[in-house]
């Protein structure tokens, strides 16, 4: 359910940037020959010509949609380029677009915070660029408006839709608006100049929106495309709202927009306006309540997160009708495939970007042979993301096989399997230097507590809770716990007690094992077992591979943390959490950075020399997916 954020007093100015027919400019740019023709990208099924998943917009002048196939768009458009999406591994393949997106976002991020929403969008807040040109260059005192700029739509200006360029020089100069307009005026200047260096640089067109929040900024963006960009006074935004139909906006597509159309009658977004906001609490709980009466006036608080690069990876496959997945080991085959790529995708984050994913989640679709119950959903389900490709196959199977366990009621149905997908997410920054890494582990020593467990929320492994299955180090059986997400963790009670206690009574020692207890989760895959034998094998080779360079990076520590063999045992997965010194082996040591081994070494003999002699390669690069 949406929440209300408190909406900063501050003018602000927000960007919302989408990319013109996406896929399809990508394609355009690797073969040029397709510019200026009818063109759309489609899936790899080649199934009636294949779904159509990017149309461009010579092709959408034919009336080509994208819910069309290839045979349906080219009876409409006969000249229409199809070009089929890059497949790997049986799906589709969509590095290419990725990467794409990020040329972009790496020029749009050039301005102010960047939040990227998706592969073909950002949301920028430039509030500090358009005070200081506000400021050093307003737009009245430049020799010449952008010529982009001077395209843009103002709504509210000349009854409702643009009379021209010279309006628009006016609007953006005029010397009596109020701060707010000043500073849109001056974001609109600035996006103007941003769009051209995208084109300039990437080829690519974009459209945006401009606004004082993210809500407008959003709802402005696709107002003009392609390639133009829409601005929101403040004075707009009544007008705008009125006439929106709820279901235009993204959280009231679905239950909550046909509860408003249905039970209240209200029909556009502005239409909410006759309600009081303790009606729509009554109604729809104090936070969805408080979140409509917001939005019917135009009111939103989101920031935009400084992240250029994605919250999380997923990928999936759907298998439609007569291809749905009834066997469990073509799922398994088919997990297998979506794991290995997921597992590169992460690897690769890892790699570039020093991040680390730290759950890892499976959702499916499916159906049942039971008249009971046709409509239950099959259940997402969760665990700690345990790096290396078989050791994702193997979690993601287990996820699958709790998921159906539960579907099905334990009973012994025939089932189908119509979807697949799997995702990593809780991504976060590893930070360099053992010192900071840890801090940053102590404060985030919350971790997986088997005895804070409820259901999912299906679909949404992003938000606040998530169905975590657990394996158990000895039964091997799955408990579903709840596990925080970043912004809501809340340290155990005993375990903020006991670590109160250590740091309180028993000095740095005690300290610094609650601190190993969240290193070692790292190491251990969180709440998953270890299985000593693998590790053995796999620390020997270790000790045989060429000696690397030790980087201080921790996506050496962060990447082998599923792997190393910890002697875990059943306490480990004890209600505070917290490691002996006992618990940690040696052997394991001598695999990781040597500031992790100095300050490790230091909790176990802390007057131990150092042994380097056999650091081995990095534990990195032995998982990587080449490995077997
Ligand atoms: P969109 O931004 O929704 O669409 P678009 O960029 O193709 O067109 P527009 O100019 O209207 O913004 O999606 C971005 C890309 O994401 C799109 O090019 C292809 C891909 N995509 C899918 O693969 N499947 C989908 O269902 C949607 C909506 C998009
Ligand atoms: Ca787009
Ligand atoms: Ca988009």
């Amino acid at each position: 359910m949406p929440v209300a954020r408190p909406e900063s007093q501050d003018p602000r100015v927000i960007a919302h940037v989408d990319m013109d027919c996406f896929y399809v400019q990508v394609e355009q740019r690797r073969n040029p020959d397709l510019r200026g023709v009818p063109t759309a990208v489609v899936q790899y099924n080649s199934w009636k010509g294949g779904g159509l998943i990017a149309v461009g917009y010579e092709a959408r002048n034919f009336g080509v949609k994208r819910s069309m196939r290839g045979d349906e768009a080219k009876r409409v458009c006969p000249d229409i380029q199809l070009v089929q999406v890059p497949v790997a591994r049986g799906k589709a393949d969509l590095n290419l677009y990725r990467s794409a997106g990020s040329e972009v976002v790496a020029i749009l991020s050039t301005k102010g915070k960047c939040e990227r929403a998706s592969i073909d969008e950002v949301y920028l807040d430039l509030t500090d660029a358009a005070k200081s040109m506000l400021l050093e260059s307003p737009p009245a005192m430049l020799d010449s408006i952008p010529e982009e700029a001077l395209k843009s739509h103002v709504l509210g200006l000349s009854s409702g839709e643009n009379k021209g360029e010279d309006d628009v020089r006016k609007w953006l100069c005029q010397p009596d608006a109020d701060y707010q307009d000043k500073l849109l005026a001056c974001g609109t200047i600035i996006v103007a100049e941003l769009r051209v260096r995208v084109l300039q640089e990437t080829k690519f067109t974009c459209s945006a929106g401009i606004a004082h929040n993210k809500m407008l900024a959003k709802l402005a963006s696709p107002m003009h495309k392609p390639a133009q960009q829409t601005v929101v006074p403040a004075t707009s935004v009544p007008d705008l709202l009125a006439s929106l139909p709820v279901k235009k906006m993204k959280q009231l597509g679905g239950k909550l927009g046909t509860s408003l159309q249905d039970d209240l009658g209200v029909n556009t977004v502005g239409d909410l306006l006759k309600f009081s906001e303790q009606k729509l609490q009554d109604l729809y709980g104090t936070n969805t309540g408080t979140w409509l009466w917001k939005i019917a006036r135009g009111i939103n608080g989101d920031e935009v997160e400084d992240r250029l690069l994605p919250k999380s990876h997923g990928c999936g496959k759907t298998f439609p009708g007569p291809m749905a997945l009834k066997t469990t080991s073509s799922v398994k085959q088919w997990l297998n495939q979506l794991c290995e790529e997921l597992s590169e995708r992460i690897q690769s984050d890892l790699d570039q970007n020093k991040r680390i994913a730290q759950t890892l989640t499976l959702h499916a679709r499916a159906f049942k042979e039971d008249e009971l119950d046709p409509l239950k959903k099959f259940p997402s389900k969760s665990c700690p993301l345990r790096y290396g490709t078989s050791k994702i196959q193997e979690d993601a199977m287990h996820l699958f096989e709790s998921g159906l366990s539960d579907f099905l009621n334990s009973k012994n149905l025939g089932w189908g399997i119509t979807s697949l997908a799997v995702g990593a997410s809780k991504i976060v920054d590893i930070p360099n230097g053992t010192t900071s890494i840890l801090k940053y582990l102590t404060e985030k020593r919350t971790s997986c507590n088997p005895s804070d467990c409820s259901d999912a929320l299906p679909g949404e492994p992003d938000h606040a809770t998530s169905l975590i299955s657990q394996k158990d180090a000895d039964t091997k059986s799955y408990k579903e716990c709840k596990v925080p997400f970043e912004s809501e963790v809340e340290e155990n009670p005993k375990t903020k007690a006991s670590r109160e206690s250590a740091s309180d009574s028993k000095g740095l020692f005690d300290r610094d094992a609650n601190v190993k207890g969240t290193i070692l989760r790292y190491f251990s895959g969180g709440c998953s077992s270890n299985q000593r034998s693998t590790s053995e094998v796999e620390t020997n080779q270790l000790e045989e591979e060429e000696e690397e360079k030790i980087s201080s990076s921790t996506a050496n520590i962060t990447s082998s943390h599923p792997n190393l063999n910890l002697n875990q045992n059943k306490n480990a997965l004890s209600e505070n959490w917290i490691y002996n010194i006992e618990e940690i082996d040696p052997s394991v040591v001598d695999e990781l950075p040597l500031e992790i081994q100095r300050e490790i070494r230091g909790w176990i003999h802390p007057s131990k020399r150092i042994n380097t002699a056999k650091r081995g390669s990095t534990i990195a690069h032995y998982f990587s997916p080449a490995r077997k």
